[in-house]
């Protein structure tokens, strides 16, 4: 095929496991421990918003301690070095690819560093805890919840990310399971609509067929292996 000008790269939990964030589905993983439909769901939430926001209090405060790993410090560099398109969407809550430097980054699960008033709707950078009820800096309501987007919720963004597919001749995927919609259908739409795809993860993802390739192994190697082959002119 030609060269490729305009990259979808769909990041999951896979590429922060080696900064030490757990993933969801591995084993040990969060759905290990919490049921989802407790913790990741509006109805969840409703029934027992404390335990919810013990969670996520958790995990803002435990992502304020871990750093980028090699694989978010490759992608920052394509982001810099990579002069066609570019949109590095991620699945994950935590903020390593905009601490590794990237900065063409779209959270479309939302984010933990950000607290969502469920009353005005507006989002206010959060990095402490939303357990006791703080007031909202826009309206002052006491309706802070994490801005995360749960089970039957819509992602962020979706038009963005699909006026990017529709442009991408190659959508590369790392480190995610493909068992969570719209981003697991991502990677069919893209070939549909016209791109290479390629997946980097540690085993076959559940829409592998899909892939045009897929490389197993940790992100933290095969990312960056990627990264300068694309970076690398070919003669
Ligand atoms: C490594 C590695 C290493 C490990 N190196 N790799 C039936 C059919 C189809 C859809 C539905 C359905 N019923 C309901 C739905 C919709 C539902 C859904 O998908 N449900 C599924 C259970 C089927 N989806 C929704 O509700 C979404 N909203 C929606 O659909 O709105 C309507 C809509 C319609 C049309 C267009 C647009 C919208 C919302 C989904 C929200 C997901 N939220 C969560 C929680 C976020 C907050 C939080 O963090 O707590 O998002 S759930 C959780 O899963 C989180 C993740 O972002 C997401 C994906 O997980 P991910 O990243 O793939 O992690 P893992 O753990 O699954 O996988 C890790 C992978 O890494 C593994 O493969 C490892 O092998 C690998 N790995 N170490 C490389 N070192």
């Amino acid at each position: 095929m030609s060269e490729p000008r305009n990259i979808v790269v769909l990041t999951g939990a896979g590429i922060s496991a080696e900064s030490g964030i757990d993933t969801f589905r591995d084993a040990g993983g969060l759905w290990e421990q919490h049921r989802v439909e407790d913790v990741a769901t509006p109805e969840g939430f409703a029934r027992d918003p404390e335990l919810v926001q013990r969670f996520y209090d958790a995990r803002r405060e435990a992502v304020q301690k871990v750093s980028p790993n090699p694989a978010h410090e490759a992608l920052a560099k394509l982001d810099a070095e990579w002069e066609g398109e570019l949109l590095i969407v991620t699945q994950n809550v935590d903020d390593l690819h905009e601490r590794a430097g990237a900065r063409r980054v779209l959270h479309m699960h939302g984010e933990l560093l950000s607290a969502l008033c469920a009353r005005c709707e507006a989002r206010h950078s959060w990095s402490e805890t939303l357990l006791d009820q703080p007031a909202c800096p826009g309206c002052g309501a006491q309706a802070l919840r994490p801005d995360v987007v749960w089970f039957g919720e819509m992602p962020y963004q979706m038009e963005r990310i699909y006026a990017h597919l529709r442009r991408a001749d190659l959508f590369v995927s790392i480190g995610t399971s493909g068992a969570v919609y719209p981003a697991a259908g991502f990677v069919r739409d893209a070939r549909e609509l016209g791109a290479r795809t390629l997946e980097l993860n540690l085993e076959r993802s559940e829409g592998s067929y899909w892939f045009n390739e897929s490389r197993q192994g940790r992100a933290s190697e095969l990312v960056p292996e990627w990264v300068k082959e694309i970076l690398t002119p070919s003669v």
